[in-house]
């Protein structure tokens, strides 16, 4: 027997693919100079390796394209709204569905039913697209995640967790009746894909339980939560992704999905929950927002491969190949001395920009410019996860400072391989190297909400 660990491969075989463009340095940094030094106003043609996002990004199987070929689209009653209504009943166990286009759609819908002006709403770390939505719904955010995720160093296995302290002080502070609900989410994308516990979980919708709040949970990823529960915690080596998944929705009370993450999709989300009062309210809101209650502004062949997607999801060597090709990418970096933010998360590897840009304040955007100087010297495009998304302070319009100030570099559900992987760690090593030439940057243009998607900057002399 060779004296290694026995390697994996990915369970698929490649049947359809889309060549590359290779541009040089002097090409690549008059189109960053073009796009603001913002990686998201690049065009993805002068893109060599994507790894701005895994939304959408997926590579759909030829199980799932042959179902888009079986579109009902019919204006009402698609039999594939009925097939991806049986696949979340039996998959994730919630009890009523309302599609909708996308993750923000759902997260639009169910802020309007559930926040009343002025209500607190407690969740582990911001998502930009949710906290907006709660905000826009009147609601005021309160971060309850445990300390150590706003630190890149501190090793846990479930860094996303909820601090249960900081939950039960919100509650006797503000009264249960002031607070809308919990979300949770899991893992935790701005922390870097930690992941929370079941244990944690569990917890958390006893204390809600018994203040009368409910739980809802952003199920984006939470398939990717469930591989790590298997592989960390206590009791649960020996079950299945699809078991410990459901048996982690059971703790919530409803769910909002971006189907284009774990289920294996380019468009497509949904909101579910249990209880008939607050779906209808959903139903209510879906036909001014989204369409129809059965189609939510997505195509009959688009809730197809949603179905068919769950079904893939959840297979075992799936979600494991996914998880551990992020985990090969991020221990790679890691060993060559990148700082990163530790442990490796599922979907993606996020550079700590105050330590790789140690001389650039957080007021000049060392993660804007990090990203914006990786895509400059190698053509790979990543994402700013700093003091740029996070934003301003909706009341004083300060901007917020983030613990964290980081690049996201997110890996593709099935789309590169290791090799590409190889090439974006050799690239990000380059840029380390001459780390101490880069310049910060000075805000040009701001847009009103979700400043990161279309801000401008400019370098400083
Ligand atoms: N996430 C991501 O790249 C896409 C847009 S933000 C740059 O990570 C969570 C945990 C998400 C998420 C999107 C949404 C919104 C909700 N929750 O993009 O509207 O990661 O489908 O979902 C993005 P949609």
């Amino acid at each position: 027997m060779p004296n290694y660990q026995k390697p994996w491969a990915e369970p698929y075989k490649i049947k359809v693919v889309e060549p590359l463009k290779v541009t040089d340095q002097a090409y690549r940094t008059e189109k960053i100079k073009e796009a603001g030094y913002n990686t998201f106003l690049l065009r993805s043609e002068d893109v060599y390796i994507d790894l701005l996002t895994d939304s959408g990004t997926n590579a759909m199987s030829d199980y799932q394209w042959a179902g888009m070929m079986l579109g009902d689209e019919a204006y009402a009653g698609s039999k594939n709204y009925y097939h991806l209504e049986e696949k979340v009943q039996s998959c994730y166990g919630y009890k009523y569905l309302v599609p909708t286009h996308q993750g923000r759609g759902a997260e639009h819908l169910l802020s309007q039913c559930m926040i009343k002006p002025n209500q607190f709403v407690a969740g582990n770390m911001y998502f930009t697209t949710t906290r907006l939505h709660q905000e826009l719904a009147g609601g005021i955010f309160v971060d309850v995640i445990i300390d150590e995720a706003h630190d890149p160093s501190v090793i846990l296995p479930f860094k996303g967790n909820i601090d249960i302290q900081k939950y039960e002080d919100l509650i006797k502070r503000e009264g249960p009746e002031k607070i809308a609900y919990i979300t949770v989410g899991a893992p935790v994308n701005m922390a870097g894909g930690q992941p929370v516990s079941m244990a944690n979980m569990k917890e958390v919708s006893e204390i809600s339980k018994k203040h009368g709040i409910k739980v809802i949970l952003d199920a984006t990823r939470n398939m990717e939560n469930a591989y790590m529960i298997q592989q960390r915690e206590d009791g649960y080596k020996n079950k299945t992704v699809a078991e410990i998944h459901k048996e982690f929705c059971s703790y919530s009370d409803a769910a909002t999905m971006s189907a284009k993450k774990d289920l294996l999709v380019n468009i497509g989300g949904f909101v579910a929950c249990n209880d008939w009062d607050l779906f209808e309210e959903l139903r209510n809101m879906v036909v001014i927002y989204e369409g129809l209650h059965t189609y939510g502004g997505l195509a009959g062949r688009d809730m197809e491969a949603m179905a068919r997607g769950i079904e893939e999801a959840v297979m075992d060597e799936n979600i494991k190949c996914r998880v551990e090709q992020v985990a090969y990418f991020g221990d790679k970096l890691h060993k060559a001395g990148i700082p990163v933010v530790l442990p490796i998360g599922g979907h993606a590897v996020f550079l700590d920009a105050r330590r790789f840009y140690e001389h650039i304040p957080q007021i000049d955007f060392p993660a804007q410019v990090l990203a914006a100087d990786l895509y400059e010297v190698s053509g790979v495009r990543a994402m700013e996860r700093g003091i740029v998304s996070a934003g301003r302070n909706a009341k004083t319009g300060d901007h917020n400072f983030p613990k964290l100030e980081l690049v996201r570099l997110t890996v593709p559900r099935r789309v590169y391989t290791q090799a590409h992987l190889d090439v974006a760690a050799y690239a990000v090593e380059e840029l380390y190297e001459k780390r101490h030439e880069a310049k910060g940057l000075n805000l040009k243009y701001e847009p009103k909400y979700l400043r990161f998607f279309q801000a401008k900057f400019e370098k400083k002399d």
